[in-house]
């Protein structure tokens, strides 16, 4: 296993120790180019790996059995969905366990010892249980391979008596990181059809989605988009992987909370290209907006769809590759981006408020945009925090990351922790809400450990002010935190973690400079504004969703035949139509 880790590039893998994992975790010391790094808990340990994937390709992370590995399951899970190729290790009870009526502890006190495997099948592309040191080399290789093909996480369970037992050595690491080949007649095929509509079109506009970077076609993209020379939106997700400097951007695309001008382009464009698009109920704003289909190529990660065709085998980094190289430079392509600048005014830079003034979200993100440089990457937590990070400008070089297929509140702290562990020369700047953080906020102690100069502005805003907007209620509000406070605690004696509060614009400046100049832990500036202060894109975007509203309510299929009537626990009778 370890051999193998390193074999793949991983420099690190993420642990939390538990008696079912300690002979693994000693067998994983002995190879000193993959250092073991300690989380607090088993939700953070699987966040740190995925947090690690996105800023290095993959990760590991090992926890305990059962305690720990249903745990981090939730981010296992996360990782599918954000296509990022993970492995989950766990330790598990001896293979003699079962066959000698052994109840174990941490388990369901049953004899039952297959359920975390038969679990970990729903979340993973491939998962597997050593059950004789023989079958190790074949089964770890089967599941790194499927990580690698499929970018997504794999589960690998070892049993404690086998974690020290010999097997025979892995060989060269041959095809384990190789990508499959596309169908040379379906790829030709998709991209000829590809061609003839691009060749069409009049304003044909190019679409970035989340999947562009798992599966390996960033730069193809941008090939492409160069070969067409059309506007070229992005997806949320996939703010970054077209240079925001670049003359053909055109913004970020969220159907009516897109930035300005955006939507537009995409909706009225008779050709759209969406490499690797995830369109759901939050990136349509609850169905309402998505380039029509009959106009969509639509490049998924294995297959193509062009013109009511669908072309399977055909993988979207070589399919954007292929098709950079077909792609003739249509002079009419450049419409759509013409008109595009004439509809952008100036772009004013927001005004400075008064600094003396109770601290706003605008300001706050005045002051976040001055510390994004081309080194920077700014990691945003689900809530406010993504409209704040959508409109920030990335120049060339800054990165951009969201969990916005999962959605998991808490994700960032300890993702932001492994990602600062893989790109340790990066600057990294969190954006995350006082719900949030309350979460997994432990994580944080982490980066204290290991002296990771992280910037983290907390958003405190006193609630959950995304579902405020959504569908208020008393569950909204939650318990106020010292969040400025809580650094000397995590810093204790041996670190040097730093917290500061900012109430104004003033002490966010001075709380900014103190951080920008701290090399040696994290600093935390807990940015205290209204709890009714959110970004005018969110005010749009929450009440679009789909809930469970009165009119819902009414179009739930017929009631159950011997229903009469129904009481709705407001007390209201419901009669059914
Ligand atoms: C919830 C969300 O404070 O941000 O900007 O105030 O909204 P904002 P906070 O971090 O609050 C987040 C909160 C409660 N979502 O508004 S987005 C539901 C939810 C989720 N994930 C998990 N549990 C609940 N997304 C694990
Ligand atoms: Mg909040």
């Amino acid at each position: 296993m370890a051999t193998r880790l390193d074999q793949i590039g991983l420099k690190h893998h993420f642990v939390v120790a538990g008696d079912y994992n300690l002979v693994l975790l000693d067998q994983l010391l002995l190879n000193e180019n993959v250092k073991q790094v300690y989380c607090c808990n088993e939700l953070n340990c699987g966040f740190a790996a995925e947090g690690y994937a996105r800023a290095h390709g993959a990760a590991a992370c090992v926890v305990t059995y059962t305690v720990g590995a249903l745990s981090a399951f939730n981010a296992l899970a996360s990782a599918y969905a954000e296509s990022l190729p993970v492995i989950l290790i766990s330790g598990s009870p001896n293979t003699n366990d079962l066959g000698a009526y052994h109840l174990l502890h941490h388990t369901l006190g049953t004899l039952n010892f297959r359920y975390q495997l038969e679990m970990a099948r729903h979340i993973t592309c491939e998962a597997v249980a050593v059950t004789h040191p023989e079958e190790a080399p074949y089964l770890i290789d089967k599941a790194i391979r499927a990580a690698f093909r499929n970018r997504k996480p794999v589960y690998i369970e070892i049993p404690c008596n086998l974690s020290g037992a010999l097997c025979s050595a892995p060989g060269p690491r041959a095809s384990l990181l190789d990508l499959p080949e596309s169908d040379p007649v379906s790829l030709a095929a998709a991209v000829d059809a590809a061609t003839a509509v691009l060749r069409k079109a009049v304003r044909p506009m190019l679409l970035a989605g989340p999947r562009l970077r798992s599966y390996g076609g960033v730069e193809a993209f941008r090939d492409l988009a160069e070969a067409v020379g059309c506007g070229v939106a992005v997806m949320p997700s996939a703010k970054g992987f077209f240079p925001e400097e670049h003359e053909q951007y055109v913004g970020v695309y969220l159907g009516s909370v897109s930035s300005p001008g955006c939507s537009a382009l995409v909706e009225s464009a008779d050709a759209v290209l969406a490499a690797g698009p995830i369109f759901n109920d939050y990136t349509t704003v609850g169905w309402t907006s998505q380039p029509a289909v009959s106009k969509t190529i639509h490049v998924d990660p294995d297959r193509v769809h062009v013109a009511g065709v669908t072309y399977n085998d055909v993988f979207l980094n070589d399919f954007l590759a292929a098709l950079a190289e077909a792609a003739k430079k249509n002079p009419r392509n450049g419409t759509t981006l013409l008109e595009f600048r004439r509809t952008q005014l100036e772009s004013a830079l927001p005004p400075t408020a008064d600094q003396d003034a109770p601290l706003t979200r605008a300001e706050m993100c005045r002051q976040v945009q001055d510390v994004i440089d081309p080194n920077t990457t700014l990691i945003v937590e689900t809530g406010d925090s993504w409209f704040n990070g959508f409109n920030m400008a990335l120049p060339d070089g800054a990165r951009f990351e969201i969990e916005m297929q999962y959605g998991h509140i808490g994700w960032s702290v300890p993702a932001t922790f492994g990602y600062a562990v893989a790109a340790p020369d990066r600057r990294i700047v969190l954006m995350v809400g006082d719900g949030s953080f309350q979460l997994t906020a432990q994580e944080v102690c982490q980066m204290v450990r290991l002296k990771l100069p992280v910037i983290i502005f907390l958003v405190n805003n006193r609630g959950y002010t995304i579902e405020v907007e959504i569908h208020d209620g008393p569950y909204n509000n939650i318990k106020n935190w010292d969040y400025a406070g809580i650094m000397a605690v995590f810093s204790s004696s041996d670190g040097d973690g730093r917290g500061f509060r900012a109430t104004t614009g003033k002490e966010l400046a001075a709380a900014i400079q103190e951080a920008v100049a701290h090399e040696t832990g994290p600093t935390l500036i807990e940015c205290t504004i209204d709890r009714d202060d959110c970004t005018k894109q969110l005010m749009e975007w929450g009440p679009g969703l789909p809930q469970l509203t009165d009119e819902l309510l009414r179009v739930l299929s017929c009631p159950a035949p011997w229903t009469v009537q129904q009481i709705r626990l407001d007390g209201a009778a419901w009669r059914p139509r």
